[in-house]
């Protein structure tokens, strides 16, 4: 069954990572739909913008995650949108699927003591695309 997943990653928290959440997203692509597409987008503006464009994009992304089958976060670089997103997914049962680079950071307490989250710590890329293989299956 093709699935709507929310993908979630930095944006004013830091691009560093900009490029791995658009090869997550394009292999997510493959077999389901990604609603947050833009996350990968290398040339998303960072710039501050007026506020009714910004409680627009609040209440587009509160919508697809209540919308969403499942909620993927790429949390190594810290974002407190990301950890927004989850405690939003949470509270509406949503599967969270949290994955972060053990060689890159330490991950908040706040996520690897909530036991509602499925941790996926990884050392190396290529470990993500199997586990999402068996998320998405
Ligand atoms: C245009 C100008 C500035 O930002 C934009 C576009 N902004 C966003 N559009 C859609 N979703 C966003 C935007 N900014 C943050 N988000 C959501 O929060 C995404 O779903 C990300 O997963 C998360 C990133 O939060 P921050 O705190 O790192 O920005």
């Amino acid at each position: 069954m093709n699935k709507k997943i929310y993908f979630a990653g930095s944006i004013r928290g830091g691009r560093v990572d900009a490029e791995l959440y658009k090869r997550i997203i394009a292999y997510i692509k493959r077999t389901d739909t990604v609603l947050t597409e833009h996350v990968g987008d290398l040339s998303l503006s960072l710039r501050e913008g007026e506020k009714s464009a910004e409680a627009a994009i609040y209440d587009q992304d509160t919508a697809w995650l209540r919308e969403c089958d499942l909620l993927v976060a790429e949390c190594t670089c810290p974002s407190l949108g990301v950890g927004y997103e989850l405690a939003y997914a949470e509270k509406h049962g949503k599967p969270c699927h949290v994955f972060y680079n053990r060689g890159k950071t330490h991950l908040s307490a706040m996520l690897t003591g909530d036991p509602y989250f499925v941790i996926h710590p990884y050392t190396s890329e290529d470990e993500i695309y199997p586990i999402l293989d068996g998320i998405l299956k």
